[in-house]
């Protein structure tokens, strides 16, 4: 493949990226001053594990939207066929807003951005769910080290999006070709960056923990659903599409 080519998919996903991220840097590093009161945080600890749960589900599945309009963006993701779209979105979208956490996570403070304003992991104790949110954590200080430009943001989630190993894709090898003009546009981003050589492998070893995470979240998911299934069925219908466990094929392109 070509310079020109490579230049070209850069190009593309970089302004996929920006064009659906709902925040720019700058209304966030704004927004970073903004902390909630110790009586908010004690408020959201106080509030029902259903409650909590609701919330968190309705700020994901709005993320997801996000995640969405960036993938169709892609080039070569709409000419992809339909049920490999549906298998890549579902698979790789949490892992997708993990990453995109880091840019609304303050590793200085351990906060993030929650409806808002930023708030360290004690607001989220009422979820039950504190290893999973510890995780969550560690992996925005992991990842914040590393400090990945917009620019290596964009092609990270774009490539983690385009992998070939989920399972169920017909077109695992388009997939393929996708992802590794992707990763060489990666590589030539982080070497203009003069950034260690490096970076690329030290970012590749942060999915297994985001893997991790997916699985753990899914764990949470299934056991809450059980306890509270009326509260379930109640959330939002493309959070419960992209991690319905029932393998159905629901399209979260149209929710
Ligand atoms: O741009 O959309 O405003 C996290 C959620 C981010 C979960 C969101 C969240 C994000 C995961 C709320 C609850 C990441 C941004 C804001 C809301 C991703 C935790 C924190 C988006 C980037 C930061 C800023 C709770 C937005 C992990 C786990 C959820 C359960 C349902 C148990």
């Amino acid at each position: 493949i070509s310079v020109l080519e490579i230049d070209r998919v850069a190009q593309n996903v970089v302004k996929s990226h920006l064009e659906t991220c709902q925040y720019t840097t700058e209304e966030l590093k704004r927004l970073a001053w903004s902390l909630y009161s110790p009586e908010e945080v004690r408020a959201l600890q106080s509030k029902s594990c259903e409650a909590m749960w609701q919330q968190c589900s309705l700020q994901i599945s709005n993320a997801i939207q996000y995640v969405v309009e960036f993938a169709k963006r892609i080039d070569g993701f709409m000419e992809l066929c339909q049920n490999d779209q549906i298998i890549l979105l579902k698979a790789g979208c949490l892992e997708v807003l993990l990453i995109r956490m880091i840019r609304a996570f303050n590793p200085l403070n351990n906060t993030v951005l929650f409806e808002g304003k930023f708030g360290g992991m004690q607001m989220f104790k009422s979820l039950g769910c504190d290893d999973l949110i510890g995780a969550v954590f560690e992996l925005g200080r992991t990842l914040c080290r590393l400090q990945l430009s917009d620019e290596e943001l964009a092609l990270f989630t774009a490539a983690v999006l385009l992998s070939p190993d989920r399972p169920w894709l017909t077109e695992s090898k388009k997939v393929q070709k996708l992802q590794d003009k992707i990763y060489v546009a990666l590589q030539h981003e982080i070497q203009k960056k003069h950034s260690a050589e490096d970076k690329l492998s030290k970012m590749v070893s942060k999915l297994p923990l985001m893997k991790t995470i997916c699985n753990l979240h899914l764990d949470k998911l299934e056991f809450f659903r059980l306890l509270h299934p009326e509260t379930a069925m109640n959330f939002p219908p493309l959070y419960k599409e992209v991690f319905n466990s029932e393998l159905q094929y629901s399209d979260p392109r149209e929710s």
